[in-house]
Formats: C-alpha cells, sequence, structure tokens
C-alpha cells in the first residue's frame, strides 16, 4: 500500500541520516556539490565562483522550500485570516545573505564554502539583483514581506514578474544613460515556476445584459485572453521556521488559436500577434511619482489583479463556505492604487459569476480592501481616461458606474439642503467630469476600501486635512496613520554585520534584530569610551569598504577621513538635488576664495549623489549632469585637492546601498515640507549612525521626536509657513545668486543647457529652494563645527541609532495587522525531523 511504501522511504531517509551522521558543514557541502554535478551539469572538480553561487543559492532554496511547503500547509490548517498585499513593484533586492541569516545558516554555509576554496561575501555578489521596483515604494513592500515571515502572519505578497527591471544607469560623459535590465539572462535561483497554477486573463470586447427572474445580469464577452503564470518566491523569516510566499505572474499567450486567421494562411500575422501576449509583463515602467497614462500600464494592472483576485477566491473556495466568511478569512491591502482595479474584478466575481446581489457583493468587499496612499503630489495621483479604460475594461467601468451611482445618491442624501452638496459631489465622484473624463483610482479606493492609511503622521495629516478632506469629513473614522519602517535584519545585520556584532556583545543577545527597541538598553554605554570607540571604528572600516567600490566603479580616490555626505534616491525636483548642487557650488566658489592656510583648515567632505532619473524626465536628467559637472570641475581643482571632492554613485541600487549606507557621516534628507510622504532611506541612515541633515518633512519629523532634535540638523520653512512662501516672491538671495552667475557663465558645464535649472528656480520656484537656501548653508556651518569637535559628532550618532526602534518595519507590520488587517500570527514549531 501506498502508506507502506511511505514508510519504507522514511526508514530509508533516517538510515542514510544515520550513515551520515555529519556535521552541519558536510552536509552542506554534499548538497552544494549534488547541485553543482546534477542540477547545473558542471563536474564538481572544477567549477567557477558564479556556479558556486548558484549551487549555494539551490541548496538554499531546498530548504526554504522544505519550509514554505510546511508553513503553507499550516496556514491551510488553522484556516486563519489571511493578508495577501498587491504591489507592482517589489525592490527585494539580493536574497542569499538575506536568507542564510534568516535561516541561521550563514555561519554554516561560510565554513563550507571556504572549504571548497571560495569566500562566501564574494559569492553574494555574484547574484544579480532583481530591480523589480523603482524606488521607496518597491523597497516597502519588501521589507513588509519580511517583517510579515518574521511575525508569522499568514500573508502572501502579489506582483508582477517583469522580464526587464528598473533599467541600469550609466553615466557617459555626465549624461544618465538607461541600459536594459535583463536580470533573468543568468537563471534565477530562488523562483519556483508554477506551470499549473495559471488564469485566463481578458481584455477588450462588450457586455451584454439579460434579465433573469426579473434581475439584470451581466455578461462580459472579451475579445482577447492572455494566460497568467504563476512564480513562486520563498521569503524566510528571521527565527522562525515560517516561509511566506511572493507570487509574481508572468503573461504567456492562450493555448486557444485563434482559427480564422490562422485558416487565412497568414501562419506568421498570427503567430506575431500572439506574441502581444508577453509583452504584457516584459517591463517596469521606470516612473518614480508620477503617471506615464500609457494603455500598457493599465493592462499590467489589470493582468496582475485579476489573476491574483481568481487566486485568493479560488483557495477560498477549496472549502465549503458562506459569502460571509469571505471578510472573516481575507485581508487585501492595495499598496497604492495601482492595484485598485481588484475591487472592481472582485465585485465582478461575486455578481456575475457567483449571482450574490449588489449590496451584498459590495458589503463582503469593502471590509476586504485597505487602501495605503504613498503621495499627496498631483502628477502621481492615478487617474485613466474612460475611453481607454471602457475600451480594455468594459465590464469593470460599468461596475465603477454603478458603484459611483449609489454612492453619489447616498451624497446626496446626507447633504441635501447642504450648500455643501455640489462640491462634495464634485470632488468625490470617481468619474472626473473633464475632457476627456477620466476615472480618479484613488477616490475608487477610497470608496471601496474599510481604512484608507498614509505613510507618516505629516502625511496623514495632510490627507486628512487636504488632498481628502471632503471623504475624512464624509467617512471620520476610514483615515488611518501608519508610519513606514525597514527591516533590521537587512538592513542593519546584512549590511552592517560589525555594528550588529556591537550591538548583540553588549546587549548579551541578538533579540534586538526582533525587537529594535532594544537598542535603547545600550544608551547607558554612550558614554563608554570602548563603546565609542568601537563605533568609530566600525565607521571607518564601512567608509574604506565604501571607497573601495568607488574607486572600483569611479576609478576614482577618495579620502576616508573626510566626512562622508550622501544623498541617494530617486531624482525628483521636490526631492531638491538642486538645493544640493547649489550649496557645492557655493561651498567650492568660497573655498577658491580663502587664501591657501584658510582653506587648508576647513573641514574635508566627500560629497556622494546617487539615484536615477526616469528616462523621460528632462529636468532631472539635466540636474544630475549638473552634478556631474561640478564633480569635474571641484575634482580636478589642484587647489582643491582633498578639502572637497563630489562623487556620482552610478546605478544606486538596493546591493549597492547596502555598501554605501553604513558609510555614511551626513545623509542629506531635503525635500520641501509636505512633499516627501515618508523617505524611508532616511531611517537606514540615522540606523547606520549617519545624521541628517533635513527639513521638517515625511517621517523627518517622527525620527527627530524619537532621537530628539539636538541629534539633527533641521532646516528651512515648515509646512505651516509652505503655503504663503510659494505664493510670495522671494527677492533674490547674494549667495544664490553667486551660484546661478557662476552657472550662467559656463564655470560647471554647459550654460546653454544648466541654465535653466537656475531660470526655473529664479522665476517659479515652486519648491522653495530659494527660501531654504540660507537656513541651508547657516545649517552646514554648524555641521562642519560640530564634525570638527567629533566626540560631538560620535555622541549624536550613537544617541540617533540606539532610538530608532520605532521604525522597524516589524512595528510597522505589527500596527497593519491589529488595526486593518485584523489577523493573528500562525506560529509553526520546527519540526525535529528537519532533513538536513
Ligand atoms: P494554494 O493555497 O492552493 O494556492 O497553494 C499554494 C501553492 O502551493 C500552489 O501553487 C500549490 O501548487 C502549492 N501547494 C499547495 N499545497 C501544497 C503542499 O502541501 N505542498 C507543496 N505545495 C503545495
Ligand atoms: O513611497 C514611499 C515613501 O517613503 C516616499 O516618500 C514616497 O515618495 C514613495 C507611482 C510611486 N510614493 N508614490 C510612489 C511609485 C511608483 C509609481 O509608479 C508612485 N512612490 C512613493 C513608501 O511609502
Amino acid at each position: 500500500t501506498t502508506n507502506q511504501r511511505g514508510e519504507e522511504a522514511n526508514e530509508k531517509i533516517w538510515e542514510l541520516m544515520a550513515e551520515y551522521k555529519n556535521t552541519e558543514k558536510d552536509t552542506i557541502q554534499k548538497s552544494i556539490v549534488n547541485h553543482v554535478e546534477y542540477t547545473l551539469a558542471r563536474t564538481r572538480f572544477n567549477f567557477d565562483k558564479n556556479t558556486c553561487f548558484r549551487a549555494v543559492a539551490l541548496s538554499v532554496k531546498d530548504r526554504l522550500i522544505e519550509s514554505w511547503n510546511d508553513t503553507q500547509q499550516s496556514f491551510t490548517a488553522e484556516d486563519s485570516k489571511r493578508v495577501y498585499y498587491m504591489s507592482i513593484e517589489y525592490l527585494i533586492g539580493r536574497s542569499l545573505q538575506n536568507a542564510l541569516v534568516n535561516l541561521s545558516l550563514e555561519h554554516g554555509y561560510r565554513e563550507a564554502v571556504q572549504e571548497m576554496g571560495f569566500k562566501l561575501e564574494e559569492l553574494y555578489e555574484e547574484e544579480v539583483d532583481p530591480g523589480l521596483g523603482n524606488g521607496g515604494l518597491g523597497r516597502l513592500a519588501a521589507c513588509f514581506l519580511d517583517s510579515m515571515a518574521t511575525l508569522d502572519y499568514p500573508a502572501w505578497g502579489y506582483g508582477i514578474r517583469y522580464d526587464y527591471g528598473i533599467f541600469r544607469q550609466m553615466i557617459l560623459k555626465g549624461y544618465q544613460v538607461e541600459m536594459p535590465d535583463y536580470w533573468l539572462s543568468q537563471m534565477n535561483p530562488w523562483e519556483i515556476e508554477r506551470s499549473d497554477v495559471t488564469y485566463d486573463i481578458h481584455f477588450g470586447g462588450r457586455v451584454e445584459k439579460r434579465l433573469e427572474n426579473g434581475i439584470e445580469k451581466a455578461t462580459w464577452y472579451p475579445v482577447e485572453t492572455i494566460k497568467a503564470v504563476a512564480y513562486d518566491n520563498p521569503i524566510p523569516g528571521y527565527d522562525t521556521f515560517n516561509t511566506i510566499n511572493l507570487r509574481l505572474w508572468k503573461s504567456f499567450p492562450t493555448n486557444e488559436f485563434d482559427f480564422q486567421s490562422f485558416n487565412q494562411g497568414d501562419y506568421f500575422r498570427a503567430i506575431e500577434s500572439r506574441q502581444k501576449a508577453e509583452y504584457i509583463t516584459s517591463v517596469l515602467y521606470p516612473n518614480d511619482s508620477t503617471i506615464a497614462g500609457k494603455e500598457l500600464r493599465l493592462r499590467q494592472q489589470y493582468f496582475f489583479c485579476s489573476a491574483s483576485i481568481q487566486d485568493i477566491m479560488r483557495r477560498f473556495l477549496k472549502r465549503k463556505r458562506s459569502w460571509d466568511e469571505l471578510p472573516e478569512k481575507i485581508a487585501i491591502q492595495l499598496n497604492d492604487t495601482h492595484p485598485a482595479i481588484s475591487i472592481p474584478e472582485l465585485l465582478m466575481i461575486l455578481v456575475d459569476k457567483h449571482g450574490l446581489d449588489w449590496p451584498t457583493a459590495w458589503n463582503i468587499s469593502y471590509k476586504i480592501f485597505g487602501y495605503t496612499n504613498h503621495t499627496v503630489m498631483s502628477e502621481a495621483l492615478e487617474k485613466w481616461s474612460v475611453d481607454l479604460f471602457g475600451k480594455l475594461l468594459p465590464r469593470h467601468l460599468e461596475i465603477i458606474y454603478t458603484i459611483n451611482h449609489i454612492f453619489m445618491n447616498q451624497i446626496t442624501a446626507r447633504y441635501l439642503n447642504s450648500p455643501k452638496l455640489h462640491d462634495m459631489m464634485v470632488d468625490m465622484s470617481m468619474i472626473e467630469e473633464s475632457k476627456p473624463k477620466m476615472v480618479r483610482m484613488a477616490n475608487l479606493s477610497i470608496i471601496g476600501s474599510h481604512a484608507v492609511n498614509g505613510v507618516a503622521k505629516l502625511h496623514t495629516m495632510l490627507l486628512t486635512d487636504k488632498l481628502f478632506e471632503k471623504f475624512n469629513e464624509y467617512f471620520p473614522n476610514k483615515f488611518q496613520n501608519k508610519t513606514n519602517g525597514v527591516t533590521p535584519r537587512r538592513w542593519i545585520h546584512c549590511s552592517n554585520p560589525e555594528l550588529s556584532n556591537l550591538y548583540t556583545r553588549y546587549l548579551g543577545s541578538s533579540s534586538w534584530l526582533t525587537n529594535l527597541h532594544e537598542t535603547r538598553n545600550l544608551l547607558t554605554h554612550h558614554e563608554d569610551p570602548e563603546f565609542r570607540n568601537s563605533f568609530k571604528e566600525i565607521k571607518m572600516k564601512n567608509k574604506e569598504r565604501l571607497a573601495k567600490w568607488i574607486e572600483k566603479e569611479c576609478g576614482v580616490i577618495v579620502p576616508v577621513d573626510a566626512m562622508f555626505d550622501v544623498m541617494v534616491k530617486r531624482f525628483h525636483e521636490y526631492k531638491r538635488q538642486h538645493l544640493l548642487a547649489f550649496y557645492m557650488i557655493y561651498r567650492y566658489l568660497k573655498l577658491k576664495e580663502m587664501t591657501v592656510d584658510d582653506r587648508q583648515r576647513q573641514v574635508k567632505r566627500v560629497f556622494m549623489i546617487g539615484g536615477k532619473a526616469a528616462p523621460g524626465y528632462i529636468t532631472a536628467k539635466r540636474i544630475i549632469k549638473l552634478i556631474t559637472s561640478i564633480s569635474e570641475v571641484v575634482n580636478n581643482d589642484e587647489d582643491i585637492g582633498d578639502i572637497m571632492k563630489v562623487i556620482f554613485l552610478p546605478n544606486y541600487n538596493v546591493s549597492n546601498a547596502q555598501v554605501i549606507i553604513p558609510a555614511a557621516d551626513l545623509t542629506q534628507q531635503i525635500s520641501t515640507a509636505g512633499t516627501e510622504a515618508s523617505g524611508t532611506s532616511n531611517m537606514k541612515f540615522v540606523m547606520n549612525g549617519a545624521i541628517i541633515v533635513g527639513t521638517m518633512d515625511g517621517a523627518n519629523i517622527e525620527i527627530v521626536q524619537e532621537i530628539g532634535e539636538e541629534n539633527a540638523f533641521i532646516f528651512g520653512a515648515r509646512i505651516h509657513e509652505v503655503e504663503a512662501l510659494k505664493t510670495a516672491h522671494e527677492t533674490a538671495i547674494p549667495e544664490l545668486q553667486k551660484v546661478f552667475d557662476a552657472i550662467r557663465r559656463g564655470n560647471f558645464g554647459n550654460p546653454k543647457e544648466l541654465s535653466v535649472i537656475a531660470d526655473n528656480v529664479e522665476n517659479n520656484d515652486y519648491y522653495l529652494l530659494k527660501h531654504d537656501f540660507i537656513s541651508y548653508i547657516e545649517i552646514q556651518d554648524k555641521i562642519d563645527e560640530v564634525y570638527r569637535n567629533y566626540d560631538q559628532w560620535l555622541t549624536m550618532t550613537i544617541l540617533g541609532a540606539l532610538q530608532m526602534g520605532k521604525f522597524s518595519s516589524d512595528r510597522t507590520i505589527t500596527d497593519y495587522a491589529e488595526e486593518i488587517w485584523d489577523i493573528e500570527a500562525v506560529h509553526l514549531p520546527r519540526p525535529e525531523t528537519q532533513i538536513p
């Protein structure tokens, strides 16, 4: 019988295991060598670093699959409520080190590969960095997955498996050049292709109505069908056996043929049109906080929403259940509005497929969805033209009109005799009555969700008091704040192992990695010379590591005894990289005016700026060129030498960030107050012992609240001043004028090309550079003064780093789980019979 055979197999395994009586190291080596020989088909006697990396990754994946299977089985057995996190972007970063750390296997693997002639750290470098996101929003989704797994929540992520991730940035003659990132050219050792998990996704066509027992029924007759195939990516938790899943969808042509065109003999044309199906998931849109408004993007959104919602429903319906159970078993979080079509998709399934009536379907649906807003910038608020929407998704457009109609009736009833009625309807409608008419995805998301949240206190306040003021009046309990966080596993332990060791050594345990508040207990050591010295030495080593990277990537040698002043983030006018550029020019001109002796007495600074500009964002690309032009002049000026250097860090991505952030002394977080929803690199920098020079914007405000304003350098207009300042005409600022003159004279690059940057600020200073410039240069003097007295600087960095407990994404996720999702952890005991 099957049972007997199972027992025999089991006995066999136990025999083998007894026979091995292996140390961990031997088992690891055996597994690696087996993958070299049998999976990669290379000889075990001679293989290179890259082969070794892949074999190591595959051997780790074997373990992940084991815990993945057990975790999913226990989720099913417990049948507890699950959360599905839907995001069009995930910036996961490299996985090998993270997986080894989370599985407590880093030590074992280090020894194992060392004996085989490889250094584990060098193998880490062999991994491609999957860039399936643009910036903060995608990286946040990745930190959330790490925390959900670590906290044992029954959670899954859903997204898109793009063939081309975010472009690779090269700097040629000072300009950004975009190179395609075909990250799959080497096999992806982590993913599990599920060719059996597929769904049909439809587009276009028409909707037919008929009466059935006096009730109107709709049927969608689409004209295009594309297949979605699941690729699973295991996400291990730290210090738990739980491994959750990130399911990414890839598009394929369906197997149904359009016999008509094949019969007409146009074989090649017919095949060609099938290729179109594969375009859908081919490339990530490289825009951060702006919308391109392209049809393909809408197709991507619907494609992944439809596949995910079908998958979620199939899982729910595996057991016989009543519909009331749906919101008791499922929570879905929309990471911004990009997955918002999930709402009409779920309604369509409930009403058209399962025959529920509207009120019932609606009551189920809005309890399931939660919506996170990530920006108040108008250019990032998604809208789709009604025409395009209706052409691609005619039934979904109808559903949106139906919900909107009901909602408008409710508003009318509530504000019947109020003078507000008209404005309430105009602002809250899902349809903007413009030419052309537009579907407002934020309004759909707010109306269709039971909870809406911002990502930092100030940002949430701007949502409730400004952007969505009317919605907040109408739904007073819907809006919440969930301040962002980052995972200390990747952003302290992996990227700064020595700092992690220091904490663990002094605290006597590594439990701070899952309870970051514990680092506060180290405050008693902040005056202890030994602790301080270690902290200082760790920073120096991290600076040396970055200096080596810069030498390799840019061919420039930077002085490690200089202050490392770092600004790395996507290029955007609201983030104000040009404010820093203007300051660098100002500082350079001042240095030039000094006597040689005075100059030698100045604090040495290396300015490091990195980040990508969206390929179509001309102004952002000009700012990059201005910075590389400044670097060209400053770095080659013999009068200046090591006193000042300007480095453009090319191709900023997650794996570079892990080297750059721990090496920073100072971090620029200088967006105009009210523009950066949260920011998350600000948190990573402070955790790694850098000091913020920044504005009272986004999460900076809460960081300063936690660590003390005296441990950061804060400058610039406050939120309550911004509105008045935008309309006030700031008179010319002499210090800034000198900078503009230098740009216009052509001292830094081609003035024809770069003066525009100065002109824009001079004529229409929407982001308040003029106003903030004065306080910026003042604070810069203070920064130099404190750095000169390094002891005080060190104190500030230590007090900052130790008081960042709030900004662990574990805290953020716990708050989502308790206050939005209403889910509980499902802890899986580590099996005693785990196969090594
Ligand atoms: P689902 O919850 O049915 O979607 O299962 C999740 C995924 O895990 C699917 O892709 C299945 O192929 C797979 N699966 C479900 N149960 C098991 C299991 O017990 N072991 C391994 N794979 C499973
Ligand atoms: O989301 C991050 C925040 O920390 C940042 O402040 C915020 O700017 C960022 C459309 C976006 N907001 N909106 C986007 C990205 C891609 C896209 O196509 C919008 N990204 C943010 C995490 O909360």
